[in-house]
């Protein structure tokens, strides 16, 4: 059975030299973000799950997109916590740590991770790419909404503050930097109740939708990993020279992740092989990694923005 003893694990990180963090949903669900499963895992209904696939783009362009729209705008206003700006300090502090993280929400990057220490698994709400066979065109997209066709009542509560307001002002003047005002304008839309099905969303034509502006006809989709698609060749070749260059992992930290998504699961028991113990935080004590944890694991059950920055302190 794993434990949840702060002194071994602290005695462990501290004389750990390699280390991974494999991060999820549950990171950012302290910043106010919804999660995919379980409560929180509903779009107007829809569940998310199904709605990033390819085939749901292809079936419905504008709903997936305006999905999708909804996501960048709740994390635009969203702010990292504390255990964002915790794990970028632990990668500033151990050069032999790297974290891969399935979120596509740019939390991370705000909490200033360093870059080279960042694996994006899933890619980026702010990558748009073309959709044509033909069209390589990809670019970093923060407008909000990305067309005004997706300027549309997005029925959402804005998202709960971070469980530490630490850091909004530093992400706010990073945004800055890149011409990105996060204080919603006054032509925000306005509140709906999406329990009401009178506030039904207005379907968006393909027309409406963001084009390729090298191409010219093909339409632009988001730049993340939907299911059956390959994750991020670059990433994968980077983290398996990582893993390559580690004689031995000495830890992974799994942190609010359901374990359930492949590859990225996978790398628990890559670290595994090689070493490391295991230390996970999530708020449901069921939520391990499939192989299971051992006495030489820890779960530390709760809140991952209060959970992480007291274990890595
Ligand atoms: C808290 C908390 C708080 C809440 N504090 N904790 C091997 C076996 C079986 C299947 C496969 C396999 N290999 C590949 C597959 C197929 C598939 C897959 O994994 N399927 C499984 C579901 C069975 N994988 C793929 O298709 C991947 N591609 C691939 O393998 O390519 C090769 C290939 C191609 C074709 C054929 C065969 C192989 C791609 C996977 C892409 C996943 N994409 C998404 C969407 C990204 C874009 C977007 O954001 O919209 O990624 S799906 C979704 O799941 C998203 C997430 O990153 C990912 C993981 O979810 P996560 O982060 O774990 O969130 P939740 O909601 O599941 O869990 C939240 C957790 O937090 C919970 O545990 C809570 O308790 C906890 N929590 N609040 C701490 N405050």
């Amino acid at each position: 059975m794993p434990h949840a003893d702060l002194e071994s694990f602290t005695a462990h990180l501290q004389s750990s030299r390699r280390i991974l963090a494999l991060l999820g949903a549950g990171l950012s669900a302290s910043s106010g973000l919804p999660t995919f499963r379980g409560a929180g895992g509903l779009w107007r209904s829809h569940d998310a799950i199904s709605l990033a696939t390819p085939e749901a783009f292809n079936a419905d362009p504008g709903l997936v997109w305006q999905f999708y729209s909804y996501r960048r705008h709740m994390a635009l206003l969203a702010k990292p916590n504390r255990a964002h700006y915790a794990l970028a300090e632990l990668a500033e502090r151990k050069e032999g740590f790297a974290t891969l993280t399935q979120n596509v929400d740019g939390l991370s990057q705000r909490a200033n991770h360093p870059p080279s220490q960042l694996h994006l698994l899933h890619g980026s709400l702010f990558d748009v790419k073309c959709t044509s066979f033909y069209c390589n065109y990809s670019r970093q997209d923060f407008s909000d909404p990305i067309v005004p066709a997706l300027d549309i009542p997005r029925g959402r509560p804005e998202p709960k503050p971070s469980s530490d307001g630490q850091g909004a002002a530093a992400a706010d003047s990073l945004y800055a930097t890149m011409g990105i005002s996060l204080t919603p304008s006054s032509s925000a839309p306005s509140e709906l109740d999406i329990s009401d099905e009178r506030n039904l969303l207005p379907s968006v034509h393909i027309r409406d939708l963001p084009h390729c502006p090298e191409c010219k006809t093909g339409l632009l989709r988001p730049g993340v990993v939907w299911f059956g698609e390959m994750l991020p060749q670059a990433t994968i070749d980077a983290i398996e020279d990582w893993i390559i260059a580690s004689p031995t992992i000495d830890l992974i930290l799994v942190i609010g992740t359901s374990s359930k998504v492949y590859p990225a699961a996978a790398y628990v028991d890559r670290a595994r092989a090689k070493g490391a113990r295991v230390a996970v935080v999530n708020v449901v004590r069921g939520d391990a990694p499939s192989s299971g944890l051992t006495e030489r694991d820890w779960f530390f059950e709760g809140d991952a923005g209060t959970v992480v920055p007291e274990i890595l302190k």
